[in-house]
């Protein structure tokens, strides 16, 4: 065996997942939780992992790919289809309780399996791997620091560049040009860039609306740094603040600082939502605040956990998440300040260190 296969612990840690939930075999199907679990991501394949070993099924298109990237999994090359496999090869036969990724298997591929394992009994669970990829290892959380002092260098170069005059869509190509040049494999999400009335869409697709004086420009970007994300949201003025604009921007500020000073190990996500909702509900803005306080980030910019008021899930050390509330007021503007921090037991750490008093341009 490979000394890297030896030292990877990730099929391990399901293993004893497994263990405590009294599962005989473990079915994956996602394609983020292959690349977690057996570090490579083809378009086609699955994983089957096993109380003692585990194996990754894809096709030859992949064959050398996969020989030399999949760590702790036996490779196997399928000439037909993944069903027919499935179906002829004996190694692939499952017994006993079977945990299938119920929120990613296809209706499909759920009747095929039951079909060929009729001494199976298959268990449908969710963020089960998810959960486990949470809580990141020290090499992680570096790649993820990173990611997120690439997408600062950018941020802090785009301040520097803006003006009344500049096409949104134009920010978004000089920030995607600027993430690979300092290191990125690219942007983690399409870059939102959002000015003026803009800025009170959350997830605005930057377009050709041109800045202008007066306007709250969004900026919310991540990057790639060797498979991992970061997404980091600043919102600027373009000249001075109006007395609205600095009431709104200050209390999206001290929604985002109160969550950060509560957020903790042990804390339930939906209870460091509110600590940051219940800030914006008292001045009056509740409804403007319609999505959640944040979520994990790791090798997916959106991963596991929410933190919202929709969810309750237990914040774990080492999970890293965001924390970035917002207030929208349709026709008129928005904010939204977004970091990045890693949970610890008693507290946290900002991982991002962009500035965020108001910037005025
Ligand atoms: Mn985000």
């Amino acid at each position: 065996m490979r000394a890297r296969t030896r030292d990877w612990k990730r099929v391990a840690k399901l293993q004893a997942e497994m263990r405590r939930r009294k599962v005989d075999a473990f079915f994956v199907v996602r394609a983020s939780n292959l690349h977690y679990l057996f570090n490579f991501m083809p378009s086609s394949g699955f994983g089957i992992v096993w109380p003692d070993h585990a194996v990754f099924v894809t096709d030859f298109r992949y064959e050398t790919a996969a020989h030399n990237a999949v760590r702790g999994a036996k490779v196997i090359i399928h000439r037909g289809t993944l069903m027919d496999e499935l179906k002829k090869n004996r190694h692939l036969r499952l017994e006993g309780k079977v945990a299938i990724e119920a929120d990613h298997m296809t209706v499909d591929f759920f009747e095929a399996l039951k079909s060929f394992n009729q001494h199976a009994q298959l268990q449908p669970l969710i963020n089960v791997v998810e959960e486990i990829a949470a809580c990141k290892e020290l090499e992680e959380l570096a790649k993820i620091q990173q990611a997120i002092k690439i997408t600062e260098r950018v941020l802090s170069e785009m301040v520097g560049m803006l003006r009344p005059g500049l096409m949104e869509a134009d920010l978004a190509t000089e920030v995607r040009y600027r993430h690979r040049k300092y290191g990125a494999t690219g942007d983690s999400f399409d870059a939102i860039i959002a000015s003026g009335k803009n800025s009170a869409l959350p997830h605005a697709e930057p377009g050709k609306r041109k800045i202008q004086k007066g306007d709250f420009v969004t900026f919310d970007i991540g990057c790639v740094y060797e498979g991992y994300a970061s997404d980091i949201t600043r919102t600027f003025v373009i000249g001075k603040a109006t007395p609205k604009q600095r009431k709104i921007y200050d209390l999206v500020l001290r929604a985002n600082q109160k969550a950060i000073r509560a957020a903790k190990a042990g804390m339930d996500g939906y209870d460091l939502d509110k600590v940051a909702r219940d800030i914006i509900t008292k001045a009056g803005y509740g409804r403007k605040f319609g999505h959640g306080l944040g979520h994990g980030v790791g090798m997916e910019v959106h991963a596991f956990p929410r933190v919202s008021r929709l969810v309750h899930t237990k914040l774990k050390p080492n999970m890293v998440i965001t924390i970035e509330p917002g207030v929208y007021i349709p026709g008129w503007g928005g904010v939204r300040i977004e970091d990045d921090i890693r949970i610890k037991r008693g507290g946290c750490e900002v991982m991002t260190s962009f500035p965020k008093e108001l910037i005025e341009i």
